[in-house]
């Protein structure tokens, strides 16, 4: 019998892939909660925010060979967000990079799968990252060489709004409007919160695609919902449809999304998941997954 991934992977009609592709995302994020309480440490907001994202980037949208990591021609994945390893991780790991028996090592000393991602100790991570703000620049600088080359892959950023906070990805922003790189996309993970309080309260960055256009970036028109896999697979199409490099999506989501009392709230962001939470967390996205899974017609 065929496993969820190679279901997802192997479906051809876009609609049905979208619903195994959102059941897979609830798996995930399942997995994350159990791997977060049973450390007792490590990012649950904004690894939770992300994850249909990054689920829908490496099993719908990336050129990605999971046995030749370094293939010159793969598209690339930043994420300037680092502190969402878990999430990169667990995705990782069910798309083939790696065996998923090494998960809860995660965050353990001498593990592959360090607090933030590390290229040089994990297969699939392209770019090490943890300090917020600087994915953008080196994911400039990939999609730069991927011209010099001519290898012609794609480089995806995923940042949050603490990444977008810092000047410096406001120099990338404006040095990929002058070099417009081919490939570049930069997909804003756009939750409201950071890490100890709201963006409205930390620093403000309203009307985002009005100042991303403003610097001579190109946007399609709609601010799209982050957790709805119809509407994140209509993105990449109408992203191949803006004429002009560099691109950027933006993607309204929710914090801790998934566990009602986790949503929203900075002080999910990075707290130890403990025992009473976990055990009221878990029938959540339990019930979740099992309605995405009814949706996509897997018993
Ligand atoms: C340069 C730097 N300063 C501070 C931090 C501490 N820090 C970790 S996450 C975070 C806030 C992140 O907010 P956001 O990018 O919105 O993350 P998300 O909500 O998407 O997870 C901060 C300030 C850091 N990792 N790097």
């Amino acid at each position: 019998m065929m496993t969820l991934e190679e279901r997802t992977l192997s479906e051809k009609d876009t609609v049905r892939k979208a619903r195994l592709t959102s059941a897979l995302a609830k798996r995930f994020r399942l997995e994350m909660i159990d791997i977060l309480h049973d450390k007792q440490t490590g990012h649950w907001g904004g690894a939770s925010s992300a994850c249909e994202l990054v689920t829908a980037l490496y099993f719908h949208r990336m050129k990605v060979y999971p046995n030749q990591p370094q293939a010159a021609d793969r598209d690339r994945f930043v994420l300037s967000k680092g502190h969402a390893s878990l999430l990169l991780y667990t995705v990782l790991a069910h798309r083939g990079y790696f065996d998923p028996v090494l998960l809860p090592t995660f965050r353990s000393i001498d593990s592959l799968l360090q607090g933030h991602p590390c290229m040089n100790k994990t297969p699939g991570v392209d770019m090490s990252t943890g300090a917020i703000g600087h994915g953008l620049s080196v994911g400039t600088g990939m999609a730069l060489a991927a011209r010099l080359s001519g290898t012609g892959f794609r480089t995806y950023v995923m940042v949050g709004e603490g990444c977008l906070n810092e000047g410096q990805s406001w120099e990338a922003i404006m040095t990929a409007a002058k070099y417009k790189p081919e490939g570049l996309v930069l997909m804003v993970d756009y939750n409201g919160v950071q890490l100890d309080g709201t963006s409205e309260d930390i620093m403000p960055i309203a009307p985002l695609a009005d100042k991303f256009r403003a610097f001579g970036w190109n946007l399609p028109g709609e601010i799209y919902d982050g957790h709805d896999m119809g509407a994140i697979f209509r993105s990449f199409d109408e992203l191949d449809k803006v004429p002009a490099w560099p691109k950027a999506l933006i993607y309204r989501t929710v914090k801790g999304k998934g566990v009602s009392f986790m949503e929203g709230k900075n002080t999910w962001h990075g707290s130890p998941v403990d025992d009473d939470s976990w055990g009221k967390a878990r029938p959540e996205l339990k019930a979740a997954l099992d309605e995405a899974l009814s949706a996509a017609g897997v018993a």
